[in-house]
């Protein structure tokens, strides 16, 4: 029913979102990759699958008609709406309200942090000078990841208690700093050791070192 569309696992920061919300579901699906960073040819492969040029998509195929769902925050709304089983959203609505706001944060900011800390999953990088601005984003980051931590995750140790789509929006920001070696309080650790070890994580992670061995990332 699913088919997923993803770009390089090493760097698609934006693919691995949904890769995790799939994975969080359970339903079985379908993954295409799409190897970035091969100038026009990647922008034309993208294409023909959706006008927008850009992954992650999810293609839905059900009952004889196919729906398509780009932009990551698309594919994990329209998956939390099919699957209410699997709680990607907390139940309380006030919760739920601030979980989304999360997400959109997540979505629409921490552009330089997005500049100066790109995704390489399997890698780990030296800290770059960092700018003011990447650095505000850091700590506004760990501020939030905190906040949300004291008051939620002892019941189920994720950023709103259980796994959500928070925690998949963030997957990437997880990564990054690992990768990075950017300091974190201890709250903070742990909670990114969770998250490192959720095994959609650990197996995102195989195939980006599997891209990094075959010289194509
Ligand atoms: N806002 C979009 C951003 C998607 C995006 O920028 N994807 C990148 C890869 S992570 C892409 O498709 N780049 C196309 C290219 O490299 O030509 C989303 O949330 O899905």
């Amino acid at each position: 029913m699913y088919t997923l569309i993803v770009g390089t696992k090493e760097w698609s920061s934006w693919s691995l979102r949904p890769y995790l919300a799939l994975r969080a579901i359970g339903a079985p699906f379908e993954e295409v990759l799409v190897r970035l960073r091969r100038e026009n040819l990647t922008g034309d492969e993208i294409k023909r699958y959706s006008k927008a040029g850009r992954v992650p998509i999810l293609k839905i195929a059900e009952g004889g008609r196919e729906a398509l769902v780009w932009d990551s925050l698309a594919i994990c709304e329209t998956l939390a709406e099919r699957h209410p089983e699997a709680r990607l959203w907390p139940a309380d609505p006030l919760v739920r309200a601030e979980a989304r706001s999360y997400a959109a944060e997540m979505h629409s900011g921490f552009a330089d942090v997005r500049d100066q800390l790109s995704m390489s999953f399997s890698r780990k990088l030296p800290l770059p000078e960092l700018r003011d601005a990447t650095k505000q984003q850091i700590d506004r980051i760990i501020e939030a990841w905190l906040s949300a931590l004291v008051r939620f995750s002892s019941a189920g140790g994720f950023l709103f208690g259980g796994f959500s789509i928070a925690d998949c929006m963030y997957g990437p920001v997880v990564s990054r700093f690992q990768t990075y070696g950017v300091d974190v309080p201890p709250p903070v650790k742990a909670y990114m050791e969770r998250m490192l070890a959720l095994p959609a994580m650990r197996d995102w992670g195989a195939a980006a070192k599997k891209e990094v061995e075959a010289g194509i990332a």
